[in-house]
């Protein structure tokens, strides 16, 4: 293969085997972009380009790629015990990992279970909160909520709560659930970080409430901002608002922090962030910085002892639901290493400084043809940019075409253009990626 080949060698046949997960197959073989390698916040492509990673991966290596920290757990892990039993024996980075996860976590958030991804959690989180009411002797409290514009990966009770009607169309009967209305309001356009206005959307609970029935709901859930539907930061008081009409109808709360959780925010959680706690937490990607996948479900004592206390015989699952690759070893170390690093150099608050530079050079944008809206908050941003003529989500592909060629990496999806920053982003970097934004933007036709 030489170094400048854009297809990295692959032949036909090789390109045809693979049919990629979320992706336009058919003009992607066509054209490939293919990556070969990945240092610090670059990618390098087989055509030999270095690529700005704009989206940490996808939302997932806030760190950058490669981090000698992490690489060194995970081949360290690799060689001492590759995989371990989930079920029914452990080993020590398991447990080691679980504590550290709790120092991130709001306060009395200290039992930890493990999943192979967003998906996962999300599930797993929905179950735990069925079972939970049903283990408290309360079993017609099965109806999940959640929101639309709301994303829980993909798996059935994943997209049942999901409110992205594409990702649940094609898929017949999903697990029964009701959603709450999104937060993305017209005279919010343009607002930098948090929205005044919306609160009061946080009601709408109370309408489902009357339909359904407290007696009937399990669990709320929803992401704290709004990731995959465009960043949609929520509105000043919204979220104590589910929080208290959860409270007062014994209705569980989740926030799904897949995207938000270890950092992106500027804070450990959404939660912290934005001052909820919430009852349930589902975490993944930034967890293992995206080396390994792994995700978790992270719960309060109270919620855990519930399992416990109506168990029967100790030697009882408690819960029965789990993964081959829960707690993998090597998930295990990569998390390890992510979260002490977050820890010891204190990238958090890199974020928290680093965050308004951002809002500043991205809200620049506005007044430029077809740009719409302009949502951010910590280092994650979108733009939402008006639909072409019969071609709703075209505009937003042929940007992040442009965007390739010019070595930046941004991701594109519905009508939206969304950036997740690397957390050891510069400005200068900001300043580059926001210019090659906007100059792709003007030459639209
Ligand atoms: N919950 C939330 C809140 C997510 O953002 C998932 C669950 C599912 O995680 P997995 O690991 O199963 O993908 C996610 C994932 C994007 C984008 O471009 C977002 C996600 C995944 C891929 C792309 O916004 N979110
Ligand atoms: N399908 C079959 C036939 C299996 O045996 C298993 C696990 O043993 C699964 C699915 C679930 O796989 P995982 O544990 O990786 O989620």
């Amino acid at each position: 293969m030489s170094k400048t080949d854009p297809l990295a060698g692959l032949t036909e046949a090789q390109l045809a085997s693979h049919w990629m997960a979320f992706t336009g197959n058919r003009d992607f073989k066509k054209e490939p972009r293919i990556v070969v390698s990945a240092q610090g916040n670059y990618y390098q492509s087989a055509d030999g380009r270095q690529i700005f990673d704009a989206l940490s991966g996808l939302w997932c290596s806030g760190l950058g790629h490669g981090h000698p920290a992490i690489v060194k757990a995970v081949q360290q892990q690799i060689e001492q015990l590759d995989y371990s039993p989930a079920f029914q024996f452990g080993h020590p980075k398991a447990f080691q990992l679980s504590e550290k996860i709790t120092e991130f976590m709001p306060e009395g958030f200290n039992r930890v279970f493990y999943t192979g991804s967003g998906s996962e959690s999300a599930d797993t989180s929905l179950k735990i909160a069925r079972a939970y009411w049903r283990k408290k002797g309360l079993s017609s409290k099965t109806k999940l909520i959640g929101r639309a514009r709301g994303y829980h990966g993909v798996n059935f009770g994943g997209i049942s709560v999901g409110g992205i009607g594409g990702n649940r169309a094609c898929f017949g009967e999903a697990v029964v659930a009701d959603h709450l209305p999104h937060t993305m309001l017209p005279e919010n356009r343009f607002v930098k970080g948090m929205p005044e206005t919306g609160a009061y959307l946080a009601d709408e609970l109370l309408e489902l409430i009357a339909l359904h029935d407290a007696s009937n709901i399990a669990a709320v859930i929803v992401e704290p901002l709004a990731g995959s539907a465009g960043v949609i930061p929520p509105p000043t008081g919204y979220l104590k608002r589910l929080r208290k009409i959860c409270d007062e109808h014994d209705i569980l709360l989740i926030f799904d922090e897949v995207i938000t959780a270890f950092g992106r925010m500027g804070a450990n959680t959404g939660s912290d962030e934005f001052g909820v706690v919430p009852d349930i937490i589902n975490i993944a990607k930034q967890l293992t910085n995206g080396a390994i996948p792994m995700g978790a479900v992270v719960v309060k004592q109270h919620i855990y002892d519930t399992f416990m206390d109506a168990g029967g015989p100790e030697y009882a699952v408690e819960l029965p639901h789990g993964h081959t690759y829960s707690a993998h070893p090597v998930a295990c170390a990569a998390g390890l290493a992510t979260l002490n690093i977050l820890q010891k150099e204190n990238v958090i608050n890199g974020v928290k400084s680093i965050a308004p530079a951002f809002e500043q050079s991205l809200h620049q944008l506005k007044g430029l043809q077809y740009i719409n809206d302009i949502r951010n908050y910590g280092l994650a941003g979108a733009l939402t940019i008006e639909a072409a003529p019969a071609e709703p989500f075209l505009r937003p592909y042929l940007i992040a075409m442009q965007m390739w060629q010019k070595g930046f990496y941004v991701r594109y999806g519905g009508d939206t253009i969304q950036l997740g920053l690397p957390f050891t982003v510069t400005e200068e970097e900001i300043n580059l990626l926001i210019n090659a934004l906007g100059e792709t933007i003007k030459a639209l036709d």
